[in-house]
C-alpha cells in the first residue's frame, strides 16, 4: 500500500478502500510473437505492477480512476451486456475484465477503483494485461469469488481480445501465475505454467526507447496482421504436407518434422513475405526450448546468444524492430550484454539485455549516456528509473485485505 494510493482514493471517492489489488508487467526473455501460434514462451514477472485501491460498491456500477495522464475517469453499470467506450479509449481495459468477471464467474458487486500503475504504458512491458489481470481479480474479489490462477490466466486472456487485439496469452498468464525469482515456462492449449528459477547471478536490463505501441491504437493492425500471416503460414503448409483443416498447428508440425524440413516445405507454398513470418516462428520455438535449457544449466552465453539470434529474427524476418530499439540493443551489447533483444510486440517499446553483476553498471551506463542524454554530460529524463532498470523476477497477482 501506498499512502498517496489511499489519499488520491480518499480524494476521488470520498471514503476509504478496503483492498488494494496488485498485478505485475513483465518482460519477454524469449519466445516472441508465438504464443498466438500456440508455443511456448519464457517470461517472468517485474517488480512493477498495476496496484488498484478497491471499494465494493451496492449499486453495481463500476467507478475506476488514474493516476495516469490521458486516463480520465470512467464509469459503467456490470450487467450481461457491456458496450464498448469508443475505440482507443483506456476504459475498455476495465470493461474486458468486468464482461468476463461477470459472464464467466458471475460476478455481481460493482466496485470503486483506483488505480495505480508502475508499469510504463505501451512499451512492450505488459502494462494492458496487468491492469486487465488487476480489475478482474478485483471484481472477483469483491463478489467473494475465489479462481483457479490458470483457469484466470486463460480467462484474463480471453478478456483482452475484447479490446481488438487479437493476442496471445502469455502476458496474462505471467501476471497471474509468477514465482518470486523465477522466469517460466508457459504453454498454451491448455496453458500450463512451469516456474525456472533465475541463476543469481544473471541480471536482466530493461531499456525502453519512449517509441508507445498503443495495442488498442497505433499497433494492432500491425500486430493482428503478423498473427494473420502466422496463421495462414501454418495453414498453407500444414497442408502441403497433408493434414486435416483442424490439425494444422505449428505445435504438430513440430512435433512431427524438424525445422530444415518444415522451410524447405514452406519455400514451396509461401510468399516471401509469408516464408519469413513461418521462419520466424519456427527458429523462434527452437531458441525458446534452448534457452531454458540454458538457463537450467546455467549457461549464460548461450542464453545471450540466443537472445541475439531472437532479436535478429524479430527484425529482418518479423520486421517489428525500429530504430530505436536496433540503437538500444547495440549499445548494450558493445557495453559487454552478453545477449540483447526487443522484448514484448516490438514497433517501439523495451530492449531486454542479460549481463553478469560485473558488467550492469557499464551497460547501464552505455544506456543512459547512448541513449537517455541528449548531449554528453547531459541530464536524463526525470522518469528514468521506470525506463531503465534492472528486472528482479517477482511473484504474481496479489491481494491484500485492510
Ligand atoms: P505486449 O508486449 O504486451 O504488447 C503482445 C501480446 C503477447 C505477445 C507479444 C509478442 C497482448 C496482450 N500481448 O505483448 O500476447 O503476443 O505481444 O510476443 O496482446
Amino acid at each position: 500500500m501506498n499512502r498517496e494510493h489511499l489519499e488520491a482514493f480518499r480524494e476521488q471517492f470520498g471514503s476509504e478502500p478496503d483492498r488494494f489489488i496488485r498485478a505485475p508487467g513483465r518482460v519477454n526473455l524469449i519466445g516472441e510473437h508465438v504464443d498466438y501460434a500456440g508455443l511456448p514462451v519464457f517470461p517472468m514477472a517485474l517488480q512493477y505492477a498495476v496496484h488498484v485501491a478497491v471499494r465494493p460498491r451496492d449499486d453495481g456500477l463500476v467507478c475506476v480512476a488514474s493516476s495516469y495522464p490521458g486516463y480520465p475517469p470512467r464509469e459503467f453499470q456490470l450487467g450481461p451486456e457491456i458496450e464498448p467506450f469508443s475505440d482507443g479509449d483506456w476504459g475498455n481495459y476495465v470493461k474486458a475484465a468486468a464482461v468476463a468477471a461477470v459472464s464467466r464467474y458471475g460476478a455481481d458487486r460493482g466496485a470503486d477503483l483506483w488505480i495505480r500503475s508502475e508499469v510504463p504504458v505501451a512499451a512492450g512491458l505488459s502494462s494492458s494485461s496487468a491492469l486487465v489481470v488487476a480489475v478482474l481479480k478485483s471484481l472477483l474479489d469483491v463478489s467473494e469469488i475465489d479462481a483457479d490462477p490458470i483457469e484466470l490466466a486463460a480467462v484474463a486472456a480471453d478478456a483482452e481480445q475484447y479490446v481488438g487485439t487479437r493476442g496471445g496469452g502469455m502476458d496474462q498468464a505471467i501476471s497471474v501465475c509468477a514465482s518470486q525469482g523465477c522466469a517460466a515456462r508457459i504453454e498454451f492449449e491448455p496453458v500450463r505454467v512451469t516456474p525456472v528459477p533465475v541463476p543469481d547471478d544473471w541480471r536482466f536490463v530493461v531499456a525502453d526507447t519512449g517509441v508507445q505501441a498503443h495495442k488498442s491504437g497505433n499497433a494492432k493492425e500491425t500486430y493482428n496482421r503478423r498473427r494473420v500471416a502466422v496463421e495462414e503460414s501454418v495453414e498453407r503448409v500444414g497442408e502441403e504436407l497433408g493434414l486435416a483443416a483442424g490439425d494444422r498447428s505449428y505445435a504438430r508440425l513440430l512435433s512431427e518434422h524438424d525445422a530444415g524440413e518444415l522451410m524447405a516445405v514452406a519455400q514451396q507454398v509461401l510468399d516471401d513475405r509469408l516464408l519469413r513470418r513461418f521462419r520466424h516462428v519456427v527458429t523462434e520455438a527452437d531458441r525458446t526450448r534452448r534457452a531454458e535449457a540454458a538457463m537450467r544449466e546455467s549457461d549464460a552465453v548461450a542464453f545471450g546468444t540466443l537472445m541475439n539470434a531472437s532479436h535478429e529474427s524479430l527484425r529482418d524476418d518479423f520486421e517489428v524492430s525500429g530504430p530505436e530499439l536496433d540503437r538500444l540493443v547495440a549499445l548494450a551489447r558493445g557495453a559487454g550484454a552478453l545477449g540483447a533483444r526487443l522484448t514484448g510486440a516490438g514497433m517501439g517499446g523495451c530492449i531486454v539485455a542479460l549481463c553478469t553483476p560485473d558488467r550492469v553498471d557499464s551497460v547501464l551506463e552505455a544506456l543512459r549516456d547512448g541513449y537517455f542524454v541528449d548531449s554528453p554530460g547531459g541530464e536524463p529524463p526525470p522518469d528514468l528509473d521506470q525506463r531503465l532498470f534492472v528486472a528482479i523476477p517477482s511473484a504474481g497477482a496479489s491481494v491484500s485485505r485492510l
